[in-house]
């Protein structure tokens, strides 16, 4: 195996999937804060109250009735409340990353908890000190942080009294966040990413019953705009604070295979490349729309407004590095017979080559190497992977292990993938294994769909005493770091 001498090797986690304290010391509420737990292989779903007291559910990424308001009802249980409670365990988990011997740690800054609503004039002191703690205590151990600053969560004032990422000025509160958590911690962060897979509503389109579509891409594509126009200021502005800074984009890479050389199923795999990868990749990396936007735009009706000087902003905020996560491959038909779904998408065929995950996820570590030189290929800068990982149920052990050999052979054979993308000229610099620790799942709200290398006691109903145990899997992942990936 072969990996350059510095490679950042880590995991990787996301603010509102492990650090609780939902309503501590000023922060203020996002979207999971509303989510109640689905239970088992359920999908999430928001609770609001109408005006009429009623309460309802609303399925994530759904519409929001008119004048409903946030709602938490006090029987129910919500998972990200408490989540894994990194907020107060943030040392001992840091110390169990260093144990491993992490040079990488990818986390996410809550934007509520630095601004509760996302449009205060000053920024919460207690939000601001919990993460300077984070990055002291990663520094005493020489772990570099690679900070996202969007992770799925708006503050849930700006959804749902400002129209969120339609109203253009969520791109200056957004802005100014950056500009504040940057500022703050210039002496001790390097590395950012603004945007967590910011492709994902352009899959999910497809996922859409036709009569949806429209109005869905109306939306999705001009929310997109902003966050591009978003993402394009902070990447100048992180410049400015310091030339040292590195920025990243972060887009979803789901590799599309077609299912059958019929000429239409290959076609259909490129369109899904184009639109699910490249579309936001192009922008960020190249700093404009691509050449098949127009074609995007018309192919679902939709009217983008921009401004005169939006093109200009976008030429100017090109990142440095592009970052992504890698779960699985997906396989594409024109054949309507054939489209099963699969993971996480309602659309596509199984692929007959592919074992499947317990969630449905194809298990493809060849799609990471083909991905990885498709991507590299157009960009030609350097890449990251910020996101792998399998996510299974594990049992814990009387003696207080956790024998997880499936994820250590999920994993190796993604580390080997790498290596022969590095070997076909791929400049790769990072790996951070996802959910590193056992976390709150995004797609689901379910705590038994584990990635970690610790495993945390607790349940999909709450019960446990959060206490971490290493699994079998922290101590080959030990010796991958230590060996860089020589031995496995
Ligand atoms: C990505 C998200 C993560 C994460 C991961 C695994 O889409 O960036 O937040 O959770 O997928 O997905 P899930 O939690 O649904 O298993």
């Amino acid at each position: 195996m072969k990996f350059p001498k510095d490679f950042f090797w880590g995991g990787a986690t996301a603010a509102n999937q492990v650090e609780g304290a939902w309503n501590i010391e000023g922060k203020g509420m996002i979207e999971t804060d509303i989510s109640a737990s689905g239970g088992v292989n359920k999908h999430r779903v928001l609770t609001y109250q109408l005006p009429t007291g009623e309460i309802v559910e609303v399925p994530m990424f759904g519409r929001v009735p008119e004048g409903a308001n946030p709602y938490v009802d006090p029987t129910r249980y919500y998972p990200n409340h408490e989540a894994i409670d990194f907020y107060h365990h943030y040392k001992e988990d840091i110390a169990l990353f260093a144990e491993m011997g992490f040079k990488m740690y990818r986390m996410s800054i809550s934007w509520s908890r630095i601004f509760p609503k996302g449009i205060e004039n000053e920024p919460n002191q207690a939000g601001l000190e919990f993460y300077r703690n984070v990055f002291l205590e990663l520094k005493k151990y020489k772990i570099e942080p690679l900070v996202t600053l969007w992770h799925f969560d708006t503050p849930l004032y700006l959804e749902t009294e400002t129209g969120g990422w339609m109203n253009r000025s969520t791109i200056d509160h957004f802005v100014r966040y950056a500009e504040i958590v940057m500022t703050e911690y210039k002496d001790l962060v390097n590395y950012w990413i603004t945007f967590n897979e910011i492709n994902n509503r352009l899959f999910f389109l497809e996922m859409l019953p036709e009569s949806q579509r429209q109005q869905a891409a109306q939306i999705s594509i001009q929310e997109l705009h902003h966050q591009f126009l978003a993402s394009a200021k902070v990447v100048k502005l992180a410049r400015q604070i310091n030339p040292q800074n590195k920025i990243a984009c972060m887009i979803n890479g789901v590799t599309p295979y077609p299912l059958t050389s019929r000429p239409s199923d290959v076609l259909m795999a490129q369109e899904a490349l184009k639109q699910g990868i490249y579309y936001c990749g192009d922008i960020q990396v190249r700093g404009k729309y691509p050449s098949f936007a127009k074609r995007l735009w018309e192919k679902y009706g939709v009217e983008l407004e921009m401004e005169a000087d939006d093109a200009a902003v976008l030429l100017e905020g090109k990142v440095d590095i592009f970052s992504f996560s890698y779960y699985m491959s997906m396989c594409l038909t024109t054949d309507e017979e054939a489209q099963t779904g699969q993971g996480n998408f309602s659309f596509g065929a199984l692929n007959p080559y592919l074992d499947y995950s317990d969630w449905g996820w194809g298990i493809d570590p060849t799609g990471l190497r083909y991905i990885l030189n498709e991507l590299y290929g157009r960009y030609e800068i350097p890449m990251m992977v910020v996101e792998n990982g399998l996510g299974q149920d594990d049992t814990l052990e009387a003696d207080g292990s956790v024998h997880d050999p499936y994820r250590i052979d999920y994993l190796k054979r993604h580390v080997e993938a790498m290596s022969e993308a590095i070997a076909d000229g791929v400049d790769l610099i990072a790996y951070t294994s996802w959910g590193c620790i056992d976390l709150i799942s995004a797609g689901t709200g379910q705590m038994s769909k584990r990635y970690g290398f610790i495993y945390v006691d607790l349940d999909d109903e709450g019960n446990g005493t959060r206490q971490r145990y290493r699994k079998d899997s922290f101590y080959w992942y030990q010796r991958l770091i230590a060996t860089n990936a020589e031995e496995m």
